[in-house]
């Protein structure tokens, strides 16, 4: 049976990835919730980059959400969910025919999700970031590289997603991270995707996709 690592409140969205597409092809996974702050025994043999993101099959470790995602999809083409409807999940990572331009959307859409997260920890800390020195511009860096990240990513995209015809990883990862992206919101911080036209219509035309209400781990 496959094994997925993942936060204990089972709300990572990097995690999330990977279950989405072992919902989507309807294979079968048992979840490990973990405090990423008291890493279990023996965690950097399977992880040495000590972070949550982990999917376990058989023998195999494999880290990094991306890699999860690659992986099953390398592992187990062909297999469909039998509640996962049109467009099908890609096959692919990206379009053989478009692999640059889709390697620099994936890399644009994960660095949204970790600045909603930095954002988010600094809230949460009761540190006022602008007060760090050197480094406190990085604060409202984040907030300007997640509009100008998501300004981008909605020139690439379509109403009805990056490579329509699919459920693009692309796609994929931009679910994980307009929910990210509500949970990271504060009460100085609360990113409006409305206005990013094709984005918000991406969010509309997959909000109801089962693999993404299955996995939708809320506001808590
Ligand atoms: N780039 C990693 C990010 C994973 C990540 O940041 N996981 C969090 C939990 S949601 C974690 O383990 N944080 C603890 C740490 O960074 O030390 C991935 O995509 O898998």
């Amino acid at each position: 049976m496959i094994k997925v690592i993942t936060n204990k409140y089972a709300s990572s969205p990097y995690s999330r990835k990977g279950i989405i597409v072992l919902e989507e092809k309807g294979l079968p996974y048992e979840q490990e919730n973990i405090d990423p702050e008291f890493l279990p025994k023996g965690f950097e043999s399977m992880n040495p980059n000590l972070r949550a993101s982990l999917l376990i099959d058989h023998e195999q470790m494999i880290f990094e959400s991306d890699n999860i995602v690659d992986y099953l999809l390398r592992t187990y083409p062909g297999e469909r969910s039998a509640d996962a409807p049109d467009p099908p999940l890609a096959e692919t990572m990206t379009r053989p025919d478009h692999h640059i331009h889709d390697s620099m959307v994936l890399v644009t859409i994960e660095t949204v999700m970790n600045s909603a997260n930095n954002i988010s920890f600094f809230a949460t800390s009761g540190i006022d970031p602008a007060k760090i020195e050197p480094y406190g511009w990085i604060w409202e860096r984040d907030k300007l590289r997640i509009d100008s990240c998501m300004t981008w990513l909605n020139q690439q995209a379509t109403p009805e997603g990056f490579a329509p015809g699919v459920f693009s990883i692309m796609d994929l990862k931009m679910m994980c991270t307009f929910r990210c992206l509500t949970r990271c919101a504060n009460d100085d911080w609360n990113p409006e995707w409305i206005k990013y036209r094709n984005l918000d219509s991406i969010h509309a035309f997959y909000r109801d996709r089962p693999s993404i209400v299955k996995t939708d781990p809320g506001l808590g």
